[in-house]
């Protein structure tokens, strides 16, 4: 199974991502855009998991959220990994307090205890929108005609959940397996 634990956004936050991925289908670009359903800010990505070991990464997620309380967040600027200047994967920047990047940090020391090696890229918060699809490309900085076309909506980031990506025909759908309130 596919594990990775996030945030989920949900509320006023999603309803402005959901119209923002709307003015982008708009461009017909070759793009697959995500779910609306599964929209979430990815903090532990754990890959593909024996289901014995699910019990065990429950318990790191467990413990790594222990003492976290909600978490004031915002949406922030578009950015594309690897970069804006040759875009692949497009998305919508999330703004928080330290206490964000602790509970990123304390997942990914978590699942370094548990065999899971750390990312290794700085941890740049951010809700996926879309990957170009294989062999196409956009033109550099595409994105930065949306700037003004979404409100840097705030939120409160009330849940970590534990996600399986389950792949389907239509893209990955994502089942919560656990769900933790932050409420420290
Ligand atoms: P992304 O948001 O940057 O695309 C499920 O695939 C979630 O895990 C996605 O949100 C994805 O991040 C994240 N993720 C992090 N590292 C990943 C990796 N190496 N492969 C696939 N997904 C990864």
């Amino acid at each position: 199974m596919r594990l990775f634990a996030g945030i989920p956004i949900v509320d006023e936050a999603r309803r402005e991502i959901v119209a923002l991925l709307a003015h982008l289908r708009e461009r017909d670009w070759p793009v697959r855009w995500v779910r609306e359903e599964g929209l979430h800010l990815t903090l532990k990505f754990f890959g593909e998991v024996a289901p014995e070991r699910l019990e065990v990464i429950e318990e790191a997620v467990r413990f790594a959220a222990q003492g976290t309380g909600a978490l004031a967040l915002g949406l922030d600027q578009l950015g594309a990994f690897p970069s804006a200047a040759r875009p692949r994967v497009l998305w919508l920047g999330i703004a928080g307090p330290s206490a964000l990047e602790l509970l990123q940090d304390r997942l990914e020391r978590g699942g370094e205890a548990i065999g899971f090696p750390p990312e290794g890229t700085p941890f740049q918060p951010h809700v996926t929108l879309g990957r170009v699809r294989e062999g196409h490309r956009l033109p550099p900085r595409a994105l930065d005609d949306f700037e003004e076309q979404y409100a840097r909506v705030p939120f409160v980031g009330t849940r970590l959940v534990l996600y399986e990506s389950v792949l389907t025909t239509g893209g990955p759908r994502y089942d919560s397996r656990l769900t933790l309130e932050l409420t420290a």
